[in-house]
């Protein structure tokens, strides 16, 4: 029998969850959107990114610090992106076996594991340049790497049966136990991701000194202790202002903020920690009410890479750091299994497709660390993330590209879970899927087609199918039968082997607008259709169209037209606006054309929009 290829996120037997999810054995794309934006990952993204971890000299510093001859290259965290690229590399071969891909990923692995030290410790810029462990907790990246790097293993043992990588990780994780577990001191770093790490090297292990260290992590911050290194440190952009369980909405720095609720989410799950679960959901719908622009994307501030206050979401100056997407959906991909809320799902949807997808171009070649949701024309590319630069092959700060390829790689992981009544589906895509008693093949033309038709392969008797019905799906229905948007819909007959079930989600066009109190957006409107944020891009425009000077009217006439083609099946969607004139012109009638926002900037990179002013 084929051992069972578990999930990035294996929670325990003993976990408290609603959801439980699917093996990866379980949930496979077979075609259609994503196995598209898979196939780019694979040919391109994986085997460019491992070109760039030898020329932008990461991988070298493992090398370094094994022969002692040479100097450290990159940041303090240049090690997460070896070890993000490995799980990447690992979720793939998973996906589909590759020898070139198996032997890419052990020859990197060797190199990891001879730079480590006798005691278990790994972090090469600090064993390379300081010298002195745990000597800046504020803004070195030992625990953040050491994340990373629990991550990847888990991903290798349970991607290829391997064990190389597993065993670095063990013997690091023993010695962070013997340092800041029960007999070792208190410890706070400056950026969270070991809390997840920790979580599921417990699930893979057994080992629960791991899982009560991921506690302590969570619990030790917000208590200042930052502060006993440098009084002057911004507690806030660390996420250590305010305990985990009292944070009612993330702030500081993004990434940082979601990778700890994550984290929180994991250990509250193993714990069986409900009030913990709570306080996260407090602090995700603050997140959701006035922290998250319409893509999804999340950071309002380019300085400290940063939340801004409530409401403080100018589409111009949009941070929205690719990470900060992948941590978010794996922050609520944690809430969905512990609370089962359809939210949850709905959230991981708009991250993946209108947040994360934007940073990678459709060749899988280039990427996005920032993503604006408005470029102006003459936009200067004062720096390297400027997205008048468009997307770049690589950063002097990589931390996005590798986190991309691992979040494609496993994309299939979101798509489906299981408790004792069957099967759930939360993403729609085009693939098997199984679980819960129920295996089912689903067909589907989205995100652009709303209709999904699902095949019953097997069915255990009594087990049940249930579907997410977007919030934003008004009128979809399940069989024929209307069903209610935002939640969960289920088959209601018992299902059989061979049966067809058709869900069916109305793409009708959106005009969302933001809140009131988004001053930057008051009285413009979003384009939405189905799960897709669309923008205007200056390229699909006709000559004399500035797109600046655009005013969508009062009851606009919204048509569908085939997309740019730069992925199967797309559609744009066109419709008449007015063009303001500037003194003495006259305002004119135009036709405007917009296409899904994750498809911008792949035709060259120009003026862009998302929000369009009300005429
Ligand atoms: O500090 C490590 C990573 O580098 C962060 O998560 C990103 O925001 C970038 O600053
Ligand atoms: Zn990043």
């Amino acid at each position: 029998m084929a051992t069972a290829l578990r999930h990035p996120t294996a929670v325990t037997a003993g976990a408290d969850v609603r959801l439980r999810p699917v093996g990866l054995d379980g949930a496979r794309i077979t075609g259609g959107f994503w196995h598209a934006r898979q196939a780019a990952n694979r040919d391109v993204s994986i085997p460019d990114g491992l070109r760039r971890l030898h020329e932008s000299g990461v991988l070298e510093n493992f090398r370094v610090v094994a022969t002692g001859e040479g100097e450290a290259r990159g940041p303090v965290f240049a090690d997460s992106d070896v070890y993000k690229w490995l799980e990447a590399a690992a979720w793939e071969y998973a996906r589909q076996p590759d020898e070139q891909l198996l032997a890419d990923q052990l020859d990197v692995t060797r190199i990891v594991a001879a730079a480590q030290q006798p005691d278990g410790y790994l972090d090469t810029v600090v064993q390379l340049r300081r010298g002195r462990r745990y000597g800046d907790p504020a803004h070195d990246h030992e625990l953040y790497c050491a994340g990373h790097l629990f991550q990847a293993a888990v991903a290798q043992h349970r991607g290829t049966g391997r064990t190389e990588l597993l065993d670095v990780a063990v013997r690091l994780a023993d010695h962070l136990v013997r340092e800041f577990g029960p007999d070792g001191r208190p410890y706070v770093e400056g950026h969270p991701v070991v809390e997840m790490g920790l979580v599921e090297l417990y699930r893979e292990t057994g080992e629960r000194s791991y899982l009560d260290l991921a506690a302590r992590f969570v619990d030790e911050r917000g208590h200042g202790l930052l502060h006993e290194q440098d009084s002057q440190l911004d507690l806030t952009y660390f996420s250590d202002r305010l305990p985990v369980r009292q944070t009612t909405s993330p702030e500081g720095h993004a990434v940082r903020a979601v990778y700890l609720a994550a984290g929180a989410a994991d250990v509250a799950a193993e714990a069986g920690d409900e009030e913990l679960v709570d306080a996260l959901a407090v602090q995700f719908e603050g997140m959701a009410r006035a922290k998250q622009y319409v893509t999804g994307g999340l950071g309002a501030r380019w300085e400290g890479e940063a939340f801004g206050d409530p409401y403080e979401l100018p589409p111009d100056r949009a941070y929205a750091e690719t990470c900060a997407a992948i941590g978010a959906a794996q922050w609520a991909w944690r809430m969905l299994l512990a609370t089962g809320e359809a939210r949850y799902a709905d959230q991981i949807e708009r991250l993946l497709l209108d947040a994360m997808l934007p940073g990678v171009s459709l060749r899988g070649d280039e990427f996005f660390y920032v993503n604006t949701l408005h470029l102006r024309a003459d936009a200067s590319a004062d720096t390297e993330r400027s997205a008048a630069n468009g997307r770049r092959p690589w950063f002097d700060v990589a931390c996005c590209p590798p986190n991309v390829m691992r979040t494609v790689a496993s994309v299939a992981a979101y798509a489906a879970t299981e408790s004792a009544d069957g099967l759930q589906l939360h993403q729609y895509l085009t693939g098997d899927l199984r679980g819960g008693g129920v295996a089912v093949h689903v067909e589907t033309g989205y995100p652009f087609d709303g209709r999904i038709d699902v095949t019953v392969n097997e069915a255990r008797d009594g087990a049940r199918l249930t579907l997410r019905i977007p919030a934003w799906a008004d009128g979809a229905t399940l069989d024929g039968r209307e069903v209610e948007a935002g939640g969960y819909a289920t088959v209601d007959r018992r299902l059989r082997s061979g049966d067809r079930v058709e869900l069916r989600l109305p793409m009708a066009v959106r005009l969302t607008r933001a809140d009131e109190r988004v001053d930057a957006v008051r009285g413009s409107v979003a384009i939405e259709r189905g799960p897709l944020v669309y923008a205007l891009e200056q390229v699909d425009q006709a000559d004399g169209v500035v797109l600046d000077d655009l005013r969508l009217p009062e009851r606009p006439r919204i048509e569908e037209v085939p997309g740019p083609g730069l992925v199967e099946g797309d559609v744009a969607l066109r419709f008449a606006a007015i063009q303001i004139g500037h003194g003495a012109e006259p305002d004119r009638e135009v036709s405007a054309t917009a296409v899904p926002y994750f498809e911008w900037a792949n035709r060259g990179v120009g003026p862009m929009r998302v929000w369009i002013p009300r005429a």
